[in-house]
């Protein structure tokens, strides 16, 4: 068995969130634990289409996360999340809806720099360039987590090492 719960990746675009949640999916699936992802790609295309990436339109973005988050949890369900969530005030909203231990701040650390050189999709350049604005880390801020229940540094540890942190911890806490 095992207690649901939110497992919330913060960090910059290019941290490794996406990578680092489908690798932890892979291993709670060997061990018979079904999850769901949530991810840009299934949330701001979808639910959160009308929104941009204006302080208000992140706030709103991450504030309706955070219920959906809520509605997995009560059906059952491990959840990770996948978004920047720069504001710590906004990753604080979440963690208010959901109930005490329900929410595990995962923070993802990689240096700018080290995101600007991995650039997979070039928005880095285009922000350089002036072609996005607001674009977090070059001219939107990110806020580091003050008080994240993990921390991984995708810089210097492999996927492997960072998935096996996070198990690590759901074991201990006894989610799993
Ligand atoms: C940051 C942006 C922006 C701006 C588009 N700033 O690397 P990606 O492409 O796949 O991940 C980024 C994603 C960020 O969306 P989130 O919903 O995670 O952001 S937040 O939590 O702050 O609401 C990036 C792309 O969208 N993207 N414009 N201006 N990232």
């Amino acid at each position: 068995g095992h207690k649901s719960v939110v497992i919330w990746f913060t960090g910059l675009s290019g941290s490794g969130k996406s990578t680092i949640s489908v690798a932890l999916e892979k291993a709670l699936f060997e061990q018979q634990i079904t999850s769901y992802r949530l991810d840009g790609d299934n949330i701001r295309h979808g639910l959160n289409q009308n929104l941009g990436f204006s302080p208000e339109d992140r706030k709103e973005n991450i504030r309706r996360i955070g219920e959906v988050g809520k509605l997995m949890v009560d059906a059952g369900v491990v959840t990770m999340t996948a978004f920047i969530s720069p504001y710590e005030e906004d990753r604080n909203i979440v963690r208010n809806i959901l109930e005490d231990g329900e929410f595990i701040e995962v923070f993802t650390k990689c240096s700018l720099d080290e995101c600007e050189t991995r650039d997979p999709k070039g928005l880095y350049k285009k922000a350089r360039n002036g072609e996005i604005k607001e674009f977090t880390g070059i001219n939107a801020p990110y806020e580091e987590p003050s008080n994240p229940e993990i921390v991984i540094d995708t810089e210097h540890e492999s996927i492997e090492e960072s998935v096996n942190k996070i198990v690590s911890y759901l074991k201990e806490k006894q989610y799993l």
